[in-house]
């Protein structure tokens, strides 16, 4: 790959479920030497800190969970991801996945200003394609797909003026969906890779086919990587784990095929949780993934083939 001006930005979100601990999660990448890990690979990384939201007065609310908290990080992070997307490559370091609600609408912004389109490939257990309407939870960490996707009821939040088609979004990973996300996705052009067709197909087929549209459409590609991706029997440091998950080997796969693809513009790591860490585990598995995202290998060449 083409040395890449890497933008790192903190973002300790930690409004969008109820347990906490997320707000650990950019000093654990820092830790685990997210950013020499970059270098090594050639490129050049700025650190920018950590994002820092308005200060808010709380909106009081029987159902959802700091609704007022989670629109000031929205707002906070749609500016500097919409600025660092202008300057390089931004990878976001949360922070629970409600920060995407924020570094996704950024890059909606700047993919108008570009014209282009723009894909999201969201790497999870889950769907978060809620609104505040269905959540059962009340946790806004489950509903950046459904706002950022167009859907109505994110009232406080800044408009959505560049919605992300569904035709656009692939979601990988697919283990736990609930009834209302279910019955919501079932009627749009969403792709989704879930676990049984991970197992029926393997992983590397579905997502090229993804990559071969994001490609054919000029487009650019937003990747967020929720840890609850990963098996918990090798990423436990998240807080709603969820068995059958990638193993490693795939996650890597996945990786290496967006850095191949030369495509990806932007990259979420999302719902690490250091305090249920074992030993930096998942931070150090995050950053490996994300090594192999911006192009480290295990050869330069391909393997002979074997036939
Ligand atoms: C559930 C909800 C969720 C992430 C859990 C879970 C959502 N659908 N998202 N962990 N990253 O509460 O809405
Ligand atoms: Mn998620
Ligand atoms: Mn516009
Ligand atoms: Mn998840």
């Amino acid at each position: 790959m083409t040395t890449q001006n890497c933008i790192l930005i903190g973002a300790p979100m930690d409004c969008g479920k109820r347990r906490t601990g997320c707000l650990m999660g950019p000093d654990a990448y820092r830790t685990a030497d997210l950013a020499g890990a970059l270098q090594s690979l050639g490129h050049k990384v700025q650190d920018r800190g950590n994002v820092t939201p308005a200060p808010v007065d709380p909106i009081p609310h029987d159902r959802l969970h700091k609704l007022a908290e989670t629109i000031a990080w929205t707002k906070a992070l749609a500016d500097a991801s919409e600025a660092a997307l202008q300057d390089g490559f931004p990878i976001f370091m949360g922070g629970d996945h409600a920060l995407a609600l924020g570094t996704v609408l950024g890059a909606t912004r700047h993919a108008a200003a570009q014209d282009k389109p723009l894909f999201v490939l969201w790497l999870d257990a889950h769907t978060d394609y809620h609104t505040p309407q269905t959540t059962d939870s009340g946790n806004l960490h489950g509903t950046p797909m459904g706002y950022l996707a167009g859907r109505e009821g994110f009232d406080g939040f800044p408009a959505v003026d560049h919605p992300v088609p569904h035709a656009n979004i692939c979601m990988l990973g697919l283990r736990s969906v609930d009834p209302a996300e279910r019955a919501a996705l079932q009627d749009t052009d969403v792709t989704y890779i879930d676990m049984r067709a991970i197992d029926e197909h393997g992983i590397a087929g579905p997502l090229n086919a993804f990559l071969d549209t994001v490609r054919a459409a000029d487009g650019m590609l937003h990747v967020s990587l929720d840890v609850d991706f990963l098996d918990p029997s090798v990423a436990p440091a998240v807080g709603t784990t969820v068995p059958g998950g990638a193993t490693v080997r795939e996650a890597h796969l996945v990786m290496e095929m967006l850095h191949d693809s030369g495509l990806m513009t932007s990259l979420d790591l999302v719902e690490l949780n250091p305090f249920l860490d074992e030993r930096g585990r998942t931070a150090q598995l995050m950053v490996e993934l994300t090594a192999s995202a911006l192009g480290r290998r295990i050869f330069d060449r391909p393997t002979r083939a074997f036939s």
